[in-house]
């Protein structure tokens, strides 16, 4: 017989001890890591609540698919209750990423047409490839400053900037000029409020914001002074543009951007462009760099995989004569990479739906409406659902072997990253660049951890070496 809701295994019974439980473990900044622990001790399933959200928490691929199947017409993910407080406060729309509904469906419906339809390739790829190229240069600059010969940094805060100009390219048609050596500190002032927009909210995932709001604590100030900094250089950005298209119709075949395209359609309204437009720059940053700097650190490891990518890129660039569009599909283990980073080092440490139906995983009811989670880290660091996990192995992304419902770093179905195309075709042709140009080498070897800042980072800087080939 089906058991009972009531069954599941798991400290579900007492959120207040639970949330201080959380607080003496450093829980906060330990998400990924307790939700590892509780699928060891309670199974492939388990019942929790910390704070005031209370969820079901999931970790094997087939249980992944039994939830997406009861996600509905209109998937809804954990509320960031943090992120919808800021803007109720400052009186300022919702963009898809907050939106919920038929109002998030018709929003999404348009903007995928721009950003993720297999379509928008061909528009993206000169915009990101100009940015790949600027970015080696930028490194052949640095390493000419250096007497050594290579040049080793931090890269972090390079990749920030890379991250950021290329989003905007695409979103505004535009260059920000962020890997020239002095940049406008609007744009180094929203880079450093992302980060901080992100940490200040982990706290309120568990403590209701607008109680910090009355309280005057400093997390929700620091919070609004992160999203007020975002908002207001995103508006100039946009203004920008906005003000150009008045003023001077478009004559030219390039493609024009994100921005103007949408503006263009006119079938959504300025202010809802401008609230999503705002979502996918602020949203372009923190994820794909920080994806770049593990891939980076864990092929500084593997010296020997290193090569064997460089093989691949090498190879397709002189069957491609260098096309780039032809290259991102001729580097199947480039590919396996941005997948094998994405599931020792996740951005978004579940992906989380209410579902629409009732439905029976692992032999438990779970009524429509509970908020299920699928522990991404927890899969991907899994031995029985990846063998040999703790090894770096894009290999495991090729052939033949059974991938279902086993790369979910983007989310799943209508719900799913918006920025995905954006960001594997960002990243695909980063990693294609550097590799035909620099040796990734890294002092000695530090093992770096990762640490829960609402997504994913390294817990201290990880310091990388580039050496011209
Ligand atoms: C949503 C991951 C880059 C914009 C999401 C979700 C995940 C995710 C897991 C939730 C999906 C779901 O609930 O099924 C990532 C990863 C990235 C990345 C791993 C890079 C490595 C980006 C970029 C942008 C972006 C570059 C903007 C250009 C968004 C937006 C949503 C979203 C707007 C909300 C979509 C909606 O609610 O309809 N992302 N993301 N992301 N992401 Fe990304
Ligand atoms: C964080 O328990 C852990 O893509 C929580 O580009 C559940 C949760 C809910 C929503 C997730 C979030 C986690 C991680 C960061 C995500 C977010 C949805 C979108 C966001 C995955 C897993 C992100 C990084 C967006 C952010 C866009 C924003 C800056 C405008």
């Amino acid at each position: 017989a089906v058991r009972s809701f009531d069954e599941i295994p798991g400290n579900w019974k007492s959120s207040v001890g639970n949330l201080y439980r959380f607080w003496k473990t450093d829980g906060f900044k330990n998400l990924h890591h307790i939700m590892v622990e509780n699928f060891n001790t309670f199974g492939p399933i388990y019942r929790e609540k910390v704070g005031y959200y209370e969820s079901v928490n999931i970790i094997l691929p087939e249980d992944g698919a039994i939830l997406f199947k009861a996600e509905g017409r209109h998937p809804k993910r954990l509320k960031v209750e943090a992120w919808t407080a800021y803007r109720d406060y400052r009186n300022r729309k919702y963009g898809v990423l907050l939106k919920s509904g038929e109002d998030w469906r018709v929003n999404r419906v348009i903007l995928n047409k721009e950003v993720i339809s297999p379509k928008v390739l061909g528009n993206f790829v000169p915009l990101l490839d100009e940015v790949g190229q600027d970015f080696v240069a930028r490194v052949f600059k640095n390493i000419n400053n250096n007497s050594s010969g290579r040049w080793t940094a931090d890269l972090s805060h390079e990749l920030f900037r890379f991250a950021l100009e290329a989003v905007s390219h695409v979103l505004y048609g535009e260059r920000l000029g962020l890997l020239q050596d002095h940049i406008n500190p609007d744009s180094q002032e929203f880079i450093n409020s992302i980060t901080l927009m992100f940490k200040s909210t982990v706290p309120m995932l568990y403590i209701p914001p607008n109680l910090l709001r009355r309280l005057g604590a400093k997390v929700w100030n620091d919070h609004v002074a992160a999203w007020d900094a975002i908002f207001n250089h995103a508006d100039k950005c946009i203004q920008n543009i906005y003000r150009t298209l008045r003023h001077s119709p478009l004559l030219e075949e390039r493609y024009p951007g994100v921005l103007t395209s949408l503006l263009l359609q006119d079938k959504l309204s300025i202010e809802e462009i401008k609230a999503s437009v705002t979502e996918l720059m602020a949203g372009g940053v923190d994820t794909t760099s920080i994806t770049l700097l593990w891939t980076l650190y864990e092929l500084a490891k593997n010296q020997e995989l290193q090569e064997k990518l460089r093989d691949e890129v090498q190879t397709a660039w002189t069957a491609t004569k260098g096309d780039m569009i032809q290259m991102i599909r001729s580097v199947p283990l480039i590919n396996g990479t941005i997948k094998e980073t994405l599931r020792l080092y996740p951005v978004a440490v579940s992906v989380q739906r209410y579902i629409a139906n009732d439905i029976v995983i692992q032999n438990y009811n779970i009524p429509a409406g509970t908020l299920v989670q699928f522990g991404l880290y927890a899969m991907g660091r899994n031995g029985s659902i990846f063998p040999k996990p703790e090894k770096y192995n894009p290999y495991r992304w090729l052939r033949g072997e059974n991938h279902y419902f086993k790369s979910l770093g983007f989310g799943f179905g209508p719900r799913q990253c918006l920025g995905r195309r954006i960001a594997e075709t960002e990243m695909q042709i980063f990693l294609i660049h550097i590799l035909r140009n620099f040796r990734i080498e890294k002092q000695r070897y530090v093992d770096v951890k990762s640490t829960f800042e609402l997504i994913l980072i390294p817990e201290k800087p990880i310091l990388l070496t580039l050496r011209p080939l």
